[in-house]
């Protein structure tokens, strides 16, 4: 497996400077995200401050610990930089660093203060991907994550009712993945009802569930550091109340869904599985309805490389782990999202969600 030194004759760098708080977890075991690693051939240094140095020297314990006291990051940067046997007369460094995860402040006083010394070149996202192939033991640590969202909705399916608010629902779904062992929660729980249900990211609020309405709740936990994604439509009230057009919209996310999962094989790009499930939901008449891609990698943090979307060249590869979520959204009326997060494995897919995905009706 490729690692971060690796990078450094990639990009024929003297130094590799880290920003990003899950690439310098992934690489370090420091899981504190705050502060800077810098990687040089020989030894690796993270930067931080008192808050987490001594957190800093029990999960890292390969890298040498740096507190940047009052000199602050850059300053501390360009000491050892000076300290290093890298620095020669009459060549300038060349620093990688992660231009896709650093504040504008924070480059600029790393280039006032380094940029004599120093060249800085962008790595764009060439850390991150380092993260893309899972090792078994993540895969687990993902497994166990996405089985206590599976726990946590067939808890909300036995309590769930006409008259419960979409705040309640989504607190209870956090209670419960925390009574399971979650220590927090991958991103803010959504759920949302009846017409709120229109919207991908909504922000669930005191409204009633109420009968002849879909709810979509989208939920995951972090256990062990390691993230979960799912998302589950049911149906409130009884099969007689459905609408056609709620059937249909359900019928084709659901086809899409399943379908798309069944092109999730190695060897196969990103943007073939978006494919899949955009040409069946734009067959059915909801072209234009499905704004955002079919998913995204899942890790330390919840969107990572790969994107399952239009515009991502990447191959599959054995342990990429990838949610797939097709959904059709009517402003206005409602809409339908179905989620599970899977791991590519040799002959395909080991699907990591086991809750079911047939249009339960809750009355
Ligand atoms: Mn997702």
């Amino acid at each position: 497996m490729k690692t971060i030194k690796n990078l450094l004759a990639e990009y024929n760098c003297d130094a590799l400077l880290l920003t990003d708080g899950y690439n310098i977890h992934y690489n370090s075991g420091y899981a504190g995200h705050e502060g800077y690693m810098l990687v040089t051939k020989d030894k690796t240094r993270i930067l931080t401050d008192s808050r987490y140095t001594e957190q800093a020297g029990i999960e890292a314990p390969d890298c040498e610990i740096v507190d940047i006291g009052l000199d602050g990051y850059a300053k501390t940067v360009k000491r050892l930089l000076e300290e290093s046997t890298l620095k020669t007369e009459d060549k300038k460094l060349v620093i990688g660093f992660e231009n896709k995860h650093i504040s504008y402040e924070a480059y600029k006083k790393l280039a006032d203060t380094i940029g004599d010394q120093a060249e800085l070149i962008e790595l764009g996202d060439s850390v991150n991907k380092l993260r893309m192939v899972k090792c078994a033991e993540e895969i687990e640590k993902l497994a166990r994550a996405e089985a206590i969202g599976d726990e946590a909705f067939s808890h909300i399916c036995t309590v769930l009712k006409p008259g419960m608010t979409e705040r309640e629902v989504a607190l209870a779904l956090e209670v419960k993945m925390r009574q399971l062992g979650a220590t927090g929660l991958s991103f803010d729980t959504i759920a949302a009802s009846g017409e709120h249900s229109s919207l991908p990211h909504a922000v669930p609020t005191d409204k009633q569930l109420a009968r002849g309405e879909f709810l979509t709740m989208d939920f995951g936990c972090v256990y062990e550091g390691y993230c979960s994604d799912m998302t589950r439509t049911v149906f409130t009230g009884s099969k007689d109340e459905i609408s056609d057009e709620q059937k249909k919209v359900y019928d084709t996310v659901l086809l899409a869904q399943t379908e798309s999962l069944k092109h999730i094989r190695p060897g196969v790009s990103c943007k073939e599985v978006d494919k899949v499930a955009r040409d069946i939901i734009a067959k059915a008449g909801y072209d234009g309805f499905f704004g955002h891609g079919l998913g995204h990698g899942v890790g330390l943090y919840i969107h990572e490389e790969p994107r399952l979307s239009q515009k991502c060249d990447e191959i599959l590869q054995v342990g990429h782990v990838v949610t797939c979520e097709p959904g059709i959204y009517l402003p206005g009326k409602f809409g339908v999202r179905i989620e599970d997060m899977v791991v590519v494995t040799e002959d395909g897919y080991r699907n990591l969600a086991s809750s079911p995905k047939e249009l339960l009706y809750i009355s």
